[in-house]
């Protein structure tokens, strides 16, 4: 069985293709001055650190065929699915659904919900918009994941205590066999993002594993890269 070196022990692939990469929430609104993290108070300069390492992911899922998931924030443009609750949450300089300068904050199709552009997605690729900071509540990700038989979720993108963390739990609920990468996850706060990954690989993997982007990409290549 091939499995990919990862704490708190070795990740075991599947023996099928079921496995899939899902990188949360890698939009200008978090990564860029002018949209939600920044109204928020954040340094979103400290974000862009991770954008080479995701995108080497991005890369070898391409080449190997497998399958990609990107999930963007946002909420329709008249706000009908953000509750009032997270609208008023906080004391932003700019609430969902305020004009910025990256367009309306938060809201779909705007060009601060854009993907930035090292990590466009291909056309074929699926981006699947969510309201909440779990990719699986009110969204088609579930019904995604079993139409390509997915069991088995690689986890990059942001903020690694918010939405990533989030959906890694919902995914875990779901019977999902999921793998947070290390050097392609980041948060506004160092703290938090270290706290998270110890949290999720504590007692025996309670949450999944936790490995690095080379560790992960080697792993893959000796069970899926196609042979010359
Ligand atoms: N504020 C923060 O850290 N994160 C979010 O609001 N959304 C995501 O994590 N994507």
């Amino acid at each position: 069985m091939k499995a990919i070196t990862a704490q708190p022990y070795d990740y075991p692939l599947p023996s099928d293709t079921g496995i899939a990469l899902i990188i949360i929430d890698m939009q200008r609104d978090f990564l860029e001055p002018g949209g939600f993290g920044d109204a928020l108070g954040n340094d979103v300069a400290r974000l862009q650190a991770i954008v080479p390492t995701v995108k080497r992911l991005q890369d070898a899922f391409r080449a190997m065929g497998l399958p990609i998931f990107q999930t963007v924030e946002g909420h329709q443009s008249d706000l009908s699915d953000c509750p009032p609750s997270k609208r008023d949450r906080g004391q932003a300089s700019l609430k969902i659904g305020d004009p910025g300068p990256m367009g309306r904050i938060l809201v779909l199709g705007e060009p601060g919900n854009g993907i930035i552009p090292e990590l466009a997605p291909l056309p074929g690729e699926t981006v699947i918009p969510k309201p909440g900071k779990g990719a699986f509540y009110n969204t088609n990700l579930e019904f995604l994941l079993k139409t390509y038989n997915v069991s088995h979720l690689l986890i990059a993108g942001v903020t690694t205590e918010v939405c990533v963390q989030t959906t890694m739990r919902e995914a875990n609920d779901r019977g999902y066999e999921c793998l947070l990468i290390e050097d392609a996850t980041e948060s506004y706060f160092p703290e938090f993002k270290q706290a998270t990954l110890e949290m999720v690989r504590a007692q025996g993997g309670i949450i999944g594993w936790t490995t690095t982007a080379d560790c992960a990409i080697a792993g893959l290549n000796a069970r899926f890269a196609v042979k010359a």
